[in-house]
Parts: C-alpha cells; sequence; structure tokens
C-alpha cells in the first residue's frame, strides 16, 4: 500500500510539473516570441487563445480529473470533493469560452473567415461536448435529484465522455500549435528556435495528457467506495 501511495506521489508530482511547465512555455511562447498580450482585436488578443487553453482547457481539467484520487481526500466527503471537480471544470470551461471569444474577435477584426479548419471544428464541438458533460454532472451527479439507478447508469458514460473530451482537447492543441507556426512562422521548415520551443510545448501537453491517463486508469488508486453515497 505505501508502495502504491509513493508511485502515485512521484506521477502526481510528474505531472503537476509538466502542466505547469506547459503553462510556462505557452505563456514564454506569446510573451517572447508572438509580441505579448492585449485585448484589443490585434493577434496580442490571440495570443489569449492558447493561454486559456493550456492554462483552463488542459491543465485545470486535467487536475479537475484526477481530484478523487488524492489519497488524502479519501476522508473528505463526497459532496465536497464532487464540489472541488465541478468548480475545477467549472473555471475551466469560463477559460475555455474566453479563449474562444478571443480567436473569434481577432478573426472578426481583421475580416478572417470563422470556422473553416479541422482545429475550429473539433474545437467548437469538444467545447460544447464539455459543456454538456459539465451541465449534466451537475444535475445528475452533484445535487441530489437523480435516483441512484439513473447515476449507476451513466457514471461510466460520464468516465467515458470525460476522458474522450480530455483526449480530443489535447489532440485539437497540437492541431492549433502546428496551425499557428505554420501562419505566423515562415521559417518553420527551417527548425528555428521558435519552432523548436513550440514543438517542446506540443510535446508537454501530450506527455501531461499521458500522466494524467495514467494515474486516472490505475485501478489501485481509486477512492474507495462509500456505502452512503
Ligand atoms: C454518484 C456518486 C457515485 C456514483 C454512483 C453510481 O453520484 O457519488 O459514486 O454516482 O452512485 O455509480
Amino acid at each position: 500500500a505505501m508502495d502504491g501511495y509513493r508511485g502515485f506521489l512521484g506521477l502526481l508530482v510528474s505531472a503537476l510539473l509538466v502542466g505547469f511547465l506547459s503553462v510556462i512555455f505557452v505563456l514564454v511562447w506569446v510573451l517572447h516570441y508572438r509580441g505579448g498580450l492585449a485585448w484589443d482585436g490585434s493577434l496580442l488578443e490571440f495570443n489569449w487563445h492558447p493561454v486559456l487553453v493550456v492554462t483552463g482547457f488542459v491543465f485545470i481539467q486535467g487536475i479537475a480529473i484526477i481530484v478523487y484520487r488524492l489519497p488524502w481526500t479519501w476522508k473528505c466527503s463526497k459532496l465536497l470533493m464532487k464540489s472541488i471537480h465541478a468548480g475545477l471544470n467549472t473555471v475551466a470551461a469560463i477559460l475555455a469560452i474566453i479563449s474562444l471569444v478571443a480567436a473569434f474577435d481577432f478573426h472578426n477584426n481583421l475580416q478572417i473567415r470563422n470556422m473553416y479548419s479541422l482545429h475550429s471544428w473539433v474545437g467548437l464541438i469538444v467545447v460544447i461536448l464539455y459543456f454538456l458533460q459539465l451541465v449534466l454532472g451537475f444535475f445528475v451527479f452533484l445535487l441530489p435529484l437523480a435516483p441512484p439507478s439513473l447515476r449507476a447508469f451513466l457514471m461510466p458514460i460520464h468516465v467515458y465522455s470525460g476522458l474522450f473530451i480530455f483526449g480530443t482537447v489535447i489532440a485539437t492543441v497540437l492541431t492549433g500549435v502546428t496551425e499557428k507556426l505554420i501562419f505566423s512562422l515562415s521559417t518553420y521548415s527551417t527548425l528555428p528556435p521558435e519552432g523548436v520551443f513550440t514543438n517542446t510545448l506540443g510535446l508537454l501537453v501530450l506527455v501531461f495528457g499521458a500522466l494524467i491517463f495514467w494515474i486516472v486508469t490505475r485501478p489501485q488508486w481509486k477512492r474507495p467506495q462509500e456505502t452512503n453515497s
């Protein structure tokens, strides 16, 4: 049991480190290489898009997925843990919406067409799915409205959907980073420092996803079942 706990801690610290590094990397990308951040309809407003996606939709969502697995919370009430899970996902959802506003606002300001790329199609679909998942989770699992039979029926679907959404977000980040590098870096094919740096950001996001997926799929790290929830 102690060995399992140490293994859990090692992976948790690794995930937190890689997730934190991803946020640092996206900030360095937009601040150092892409001119900084502003809310003025320019490319600097668009820069909020990757920052908010990596911070909220990747990092915060990843943490929200594994909160039930923190062993020191197993004595906390299920309602408290559900509230933290729902709260983190709500913060991530709000940041995701602001990130979309930044992208659309920038497009509209410069009269660039919206919703033509695969990145935008998959990205919009996954934001919509995330909101459906959040609303469903709120009414079915958090509020004391749904009968246990409905909860039991929907729980595997909720777990599957959550991991599908998280994985799709990461895939969408990789296409978004690629798009942006090809749009903005005419020298991308010569492997310039910004290309190496931003490719590394993509790898960090992928590794973060791999660590979260590992942590959440280990049966031995599951929160012990309560009889009364
Ligand atoms: C909940 C909750 C669970 C599941 C379970 C159905 O709301 O706290 O552990 O649903 O009751 O599988």
